[in-house]
């Protein structure tokens, strides 16, 4: 990219970001209203397949083999537990079931193999189904999709530069590419990041400007949860506020994707949450576990659904609306 149009941009996002709170949130609720509809949620599921034992670095990682965390390696989840936790969050309405793998990457094989049997299933039964395995060569990004999976999640977590400092193991670039060849596959892209790792506000600005160049269509905002024998074990908390910036940023600089409220939603009160709907989020994970730290009960969840007013979206709604205009659903 041109480094005159990339500086004027990250200007143009610096700005947004750096706004006054209320201005900000205004706006970023005004563009929520022009593309979405107001209290409409998307509910997800996440379900380890593999938990533990990853050969990677991630300073933030219950799951590296590397830190000494309460998460022991467990062996593969069988299909038919796969499936129980699928159906019941499927029967509380959620529509869009995510398998994540404690994975440097895929290989080709018979737990490969499994998740192809799995997605295809699952997406039979009428789901969007999303897996996050970590990185993908071009053939398996397209028998993912051959098989009927609908979005590919693999974060940037965080700028380039300061990614350096959170993980040794792989590239920035090597992200990028995996992204490159999921877009490529005609899979739906799901990519954001992670706040309160140490980065700076100009970190996270940069992170949302890769995020406009690259626009997925889903962006899980998650809050660090601080894992006890990572290396980021002592890392204080960031103020919401710093959160609602980046929704709302987010927000105004992609007005059609699902910005989904991620890790930190327990640390988080409900008036904390409700002003992340109110700045653009429309997005999250139910159920009482994410992949291995805690999320909030489903109960706790029906009742701020209740109290909030909150509607739960239906599987495939993007594809359903793109297809009637007759374009792709990413934006
Ligand atoms: N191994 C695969 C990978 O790295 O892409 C998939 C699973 S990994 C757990 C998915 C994402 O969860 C990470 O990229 C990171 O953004 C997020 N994540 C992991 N641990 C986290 C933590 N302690 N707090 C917040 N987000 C976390
Ligand atoms: C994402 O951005 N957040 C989810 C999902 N994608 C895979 C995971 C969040 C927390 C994972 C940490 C854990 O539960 O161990
Ligand atoms: Fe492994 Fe993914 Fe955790 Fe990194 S984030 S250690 S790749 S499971």
């Amino acid at each position: 990219m041109n480094m005159m149009l990339k500086y004027s941009i990250m200007n143009e996002i610096r700005k947004i970001y750096q706004t006054s709170l209320m201005e900000l949130l205004s706006q970023a609720n005004h563009v929520h209203r022009q593309h979405h509809v107001v209290g409409e949620v998307q509910l997800c599921h996440l379900i380890s397949y593999k938990t533990g034992g990853c050969t990677e670095d991630c300073s933030y990682c219950a799951q590296s083999a590397r830190y000494q965390t309460e998460v022991a390696p467990l062996p593969l989840m069988q299909k038919d537990a796969l499936f129980t936790q699928a159906r019941a969050a499927i029967e509380v309405g959620a529509s869009r079931i995510c398998i994540g793998a404690a994975w440097r990457g895929v290989r080709d094989g018979k737990a490969f193999d499994t998740i192809l049997e799995v997605v295809r299933e699952l997406t039979e039964n009428g789901v969007e189904v999303c897996c996050t395995l970590g990185m993908l060569e071009k053939h398996q990004a397209l028998q993912l999709r051959e098989a009927g999976l609908y979005a590919y999640n693999h974060n940037l977590d965080t700028s380039r530069t300061f990614y350096r400092s959170i993980i040794s193991t792989r590239t920035y670039d090597d992200r990028l590419q995996t992204l490159k060849r999921v877009k490529k596959a005609g899979i739906s892209m799901c990519c954001g990041g992670i706040i309160g790792l140490g980065e700076s506000r100009e970190d996270r600005i940069a992170l949302l400007h890769t995020l406009s160049q690259i626009k997925p269509e889903s962006i899980p905002i998650n809050f660090l949860g601080a894992v006890e024998g990572t290396p980021l074990e002592k890392q204080p908390p960031l103020p919401i506020w710093e959160m609602l910036r980046m929704i709302a940023t987010a927000r105004i600089i992609m007005p059609k994707a699902l910005i989904r409220l991620s890790a930190g939603r327990i640390e988080r009160s409900l008036e904390e949450q409700a002003l992340c709907f109110m700045a653009g989020a429309n997005s999250l994970f139910i159920g009482e576990k994410l992949l291995t730290i805690t999320n909030p009960t489903f109960n706790d969840d029906e009742k701020m659904f209740e109290l909030f007013g909150l509607k739960k979206r239906a599987p495939f709604k993007a594809k359903r609306e793109a297809d009637a205009a007759g374009q792709s659903p990413q934006n």
